[in-house]
């Protein structure tokens, strides 16, 4: 690996830029675990002016760093097999915290961001760290989370994304909300999970989380109301401000991130690629469980593929 490369903090809890890497799928095996090792100390990782990655080398890479699946409702960009174009002309503003697509149980362990139009001004991406959220929190605190079981789910009535969908009504967007929602999944995680890697306790939450088992929806709410808070403290986040060839890792294990949606109709598009995760396990050995709530009709099926 370079003598050049560089690690440069972003924040005093979560976020590093990491300088003198191009990334390609031919990256040498050192250089792949000196990302690894630094996105599982930092959460979130920024590498600047990759403009030279197009889809296919976007997935190339990612290969090294595991294995690429695609979203379990969403169809990937046309002529690729794992990209999620977020294109904010079609609803793609995903403005509330979440950690992506928990309403599965082995959710994505990483995901892998490219900026590819960006507006002049806003659009940034926050992250927050869910390790440090919970290493911080009060005794009495944790050991209430660690006993908690929590309902994720991408149904509308409760997923994050009934908010990422900009204008009201538009039929781009209608068609991004029915097929985000067209298989229904409803799965229990536990709020605390022991992260398979670095073993370091986090809180599992975000936007698809829906109610705490053995709660009252009115209790639930204000229970995860108040880690959420935690969780997103100023102190406990990066914002990044993008350019165009900016790419962003993340430990999806251990973050929640939010797009700000302040760029009213100027266009953003970014495109994701997610790396397979495991079947979360909470403190005490429990491991997370999914079930299918609705299959979509068969009309719908067929229109979506
Ligand atoms: O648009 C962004 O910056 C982030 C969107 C998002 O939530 C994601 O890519 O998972
Ligand atoms: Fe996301």
């Amino acid at each position: 690996m370079s003598e050049q490369v560089k690690v440069i903090p972003v924040s005093g809890r979560i976020g590093a830029i990491i300088e003198g890497i191009s990334l390609s799928g031919n990256l040498d095996e050192s250089t792949v675990g000196f990302i690894r090792e630094k996105l599982l100390k930092h959460k979130v990782i920024f590498f600047r002016g990759q403009n030279h990655l197009d889809n296919a080398g976007q997935e190339e890479f990612t290969k090294l760093l595991g294995s690429p699946v695609a979203h379990p409702t969403i169809k990937p960009k046309d002529g690729t097999d794992y990209v999620l174009e977020l294109d904010s002309t079609h609803g793609g503003r995903a403005n509330v915290w979440h950690t992506d697509v928990t309403f599965v149980d082995a959710y994505p362990a990483a995901s892998i961001l490219r900026g590819i139009v960006i507006p002049e001004a806003g659009g940034d991406t926050v992250w927050a760290n869910t390790a440090a959220a919970y290493e911080l929190l009060p005794a009495e605190l944790r050991e209430l989370a660690d006993k908690l079981r929590v309902l994720h789910t991408n149904e509308f009535d409760y997923a994050a994304t009934i908010r990422t969908v900009n204008a009201l009504g538009s039929e781009a967007a209608r068609k991004y909300r029915e097929s985000f929602a067209s298989t229904v999944y409803e799965t229990e995680h536990p709020l605390v999970r022991v992260h398979p890697e670095t073993g370091e306790k986090t809180l599992v939450l975000g936007g698809f989380a829906k109610k705490i088992e053995g709660f009252s929806v009115a209790d639930s709410q204000k229970l995860i109301a108040l880690f959420q808070e935690h969780i997103t403290s100023l102190e406990n986040t990066v914002r990044w401000r993008w350019a165009e060839g900016d790419v962003a890792i993340w430990d999806n294990r251990a973050t929640q991130h939010y797009a700000v949606n302040d760029y009213g109709d100027q266009h953003r598009v970014v495109r994701r690629v997610t790396i397979a995760g495991d079947v979360p396990i909470g403190v005490d050995g429990r491991k997370s469980a999914t079930r299918i709530v609705s299959e979509p009709a068969p009309a719908a099926a067929a229109s979506a593929s």
